[in-house]
């Protein structure tokens, strides 16, 4: 199956390339002829699909995670001609495009919510209005239940133009669509057909087991999104995605990635087993939150045995995972899992470690059974951003948190330490494509801060390299898409302690053994498990020969 074995890279595009081809000249916004210009790239990695990131009509309170028309194209990122350019220049080169499918909410300035917030119209019911609570003793009117939001914040929002409140569980400016309503579904449906036939290969779907809320009844209570019971992986959310397959997507050669929030395996197994017909696959959380606490909030010590359990419980309890370690939304795995945050210079030169632990954690990707998903800036090593006050940072969420925790007396320098560690735009900065201004980004202002660190990790430093992140991530690549055992073999711990992990990989009489190692420190093997190491070395992170130590950060893949 293609979309099994392919490498899928995934595209923000704000953050990609800036052309000069778009709006106004440079200005500060990747966008599509700038992807266009990128594609040798992509394809020389050894990718074979792109996820894009949302580049639909959008007044970007989420960073057009709130869409207000999804038959258009941003200005910002270009024209449905570009688009319409972008699919066939890729398909030149064999690659395929998933888009990124919003529809647990629009924008508030998408057609049908305003013409919803009339109470007659025919609209009214694309969306969930409820009148609001009179409180004896409170003068305004209160919100129809206790739950609390994605962003930390308010879920309801009163509309003077109708007299209720409508739910949007993410910012006020994306109302949640109501998949009671089959009219409403259908046009979901509509969308999907005009994004197959333009050439898409499917979708990754957002948010997509919160979609059906099933009662509005008050919620649990509950430090992070209050009211989830009432509407995670529902029997009607199943319903809806089983509809969306036969309907639709079984006709096309084409998969879906469902982003599951808040996932147990449980729900995981309803909703990706394939004889079921919903998603193909679907992104958890687990592995990203072992070492965090409150969702992502607030960190806690990092250990590998920890991280392998985790693993263990998913490579062995799905039939297919989505594996990935970064996204638009987390830390760069280099800065979380890795060791690029420890012996930074003052000018943004990384660690000693930085390089070795970019490399064993490919080597830890690439050696899990599911579809790899890499994100821009990964293959490169990029590292979370050194923004110094949340004034330069533009996340909806981060700025939604600080108000939350201000509001319970945290104190500031606490508050900026744990916004620092989990901001989504540690994620979202540039990327950092060669070492001249705004790292080869954009000739204007870019819209976010590059990170000052563009002179030591860009791309165009990498690719002359050898040994770089860049040319382990091609090999990994490349060595990953010939190896049968890597993509479908069976997945098998075999020891772990808080600072390595050991796993085998079987599949039929070849068994690769993975060998990793998360500390600053050197790691001996233990004593029962040295046979494991005669096999033939792959690859190594240090690019040492492994015998029975680790080093510092390495990693080691062999073949027996
Ligand atoms: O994990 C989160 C909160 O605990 C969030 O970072 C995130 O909102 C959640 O993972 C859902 O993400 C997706 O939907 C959001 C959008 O802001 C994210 O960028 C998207 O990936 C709303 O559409």
């Amino acid at each position: 199956m293609w979309w099994k074995e392919e490498t899928v890279y995934q595209i923000y595009p704000r953050s990609f390339q800036d052309s000069s081809a778009v709006k106004s000249p440079n200005d500060g916004f990747g966008d599509i002829p700038g992807i266009i210009s990128r594609l040798d790239e992509i394809k020389a990695l050894g990718a074979g699909i792109i996820w894009l990131s949302p580049v639909y009509k959008s007044p970007d309170a989420d960073n057009g995670y709130d869409i207000s028309d999804y038959y258009d194209i941003n200005p910002k990122f270009g024209t449905m001609a570009d688009m319409e350019k972008l699919f066939a220049e890729a398909k030149k080169r064999g690659i395929k495009i998933i888009m990124d499918l919003v529809i647990n909410h629009t924008s508030d300035e998408h057609e049908w919510f305003q013409k919803s917030r009339d109470p007659k119209s025919p609209y009214r019911d694309y969306y969930i209005w409820r009148p609001g609570k009179q409180i004896p003793g409170k003068k305004n009117m209160q919100p129809p239940n206790n739950w609390t939001g994605f962003f930390a914040g308010e879920t309801w929002e009163f509309d003077s133009a109708s007299g209720e409140f409508y739910l949007h569980l993410f910012d006020k400016k994306q109302p949640d669509l109501n998949y009671k309503n089959p009219k409403m579904t259908e046009e979901v449906k509509k969308i999907l057909r005009f994004w197959l036939e333009k050439g898409a290969s499917g979708f990754r779907c957002d948010v997509i087991n919160i979609i059906y809320k099933t009662s509005l009844d008050d919620g649990k209570k509950s430090l992070t999104v209050q009211g989830l019971e009432h509407y995670k992986s529902q029997e009607g959310n199943h319903n809806v995605l089983k509809e969306f397959r036969r309907d639709v997507l079984d006709k096309y050669d084409c998969f879906t990635v469902g982003e599951t929030v808040f996932v147990d395996l449980h729900d995981a197994k309803l909703l990706s087993n394939e004889d079921r017909k919903e998603l193909n696959m679907l992104f958890f959380f687990d592995h990203l939150e072992v070492d965090r606490r409150v969702a992502r909030f607030v960190p806690k010590k990092f250990r590998a045995n920890k991280l392998l359990d985790v693993m263990t419980k998913w490579q062995q309890g799905l039939d297919w995972n989505a594996i990935y370690f970064e996204n638009h939304d987390q830390s760069r795995i280099v800065s979380h899992f890795g060791a690029a945050e420890k012996g930074k210079n003052a000018d943004g030169k990384p660690g000693l470690y930085w390089e070795r632990s970019a490399k064993m954690i490919a080597l830890f990707q690439f050696t899990l059974r599911g579809t790899l998903f890499i994100y821009q800036g990964q293959e490169i090593g990029m590292t979370n951003f050194d923004f110094k006050k949340i004034e330069e940072l533009n996340d909806v969420e981060s700025h939604g948190l600080n108000k939350l925790m201000k509001k319970f007396c945290i104190p500031k320098s606490l508050r900026w330490k744990w916004i620092k560690a989990s901001s989504r735009d540690n994620g979202r900065t540039p990327v950092q494509w060669d070492d001249s201004e705004n790292a080869g980004f954009t000739k204007g202002k870019p819209w976010l801060g590059v990170n000052k660190n563009y002179k030591y990790i860009n791309y165009a430093s990498q690719k002359k390299d050898g040994n770089s992140v860049l040319n382990f991530y091609k090999k990994m690549i490349a060595f990953r898409k010939s190896s049968k055992s890597l993509i479908y073999g069976d997945f098998q711990p075999v020891y772990a302690d808080s600072r390595i992990m050991i796993y085998k990989r079987i599949y039929k009489n070849e068994t690769f053994t993975v060998a990793l190692n998360f500390s600053f420190g050197k790691a001996r093997i233990p004593k029962k498990y040295a046979g494991l190491f005669n096999g033939e070395q792959i690859a190594s992170a240090s690019g040492e020969k492994v015998k029975d130590t680790l080093l510092p950060w390495d990693g080691v893949l062999l073949r027996s």
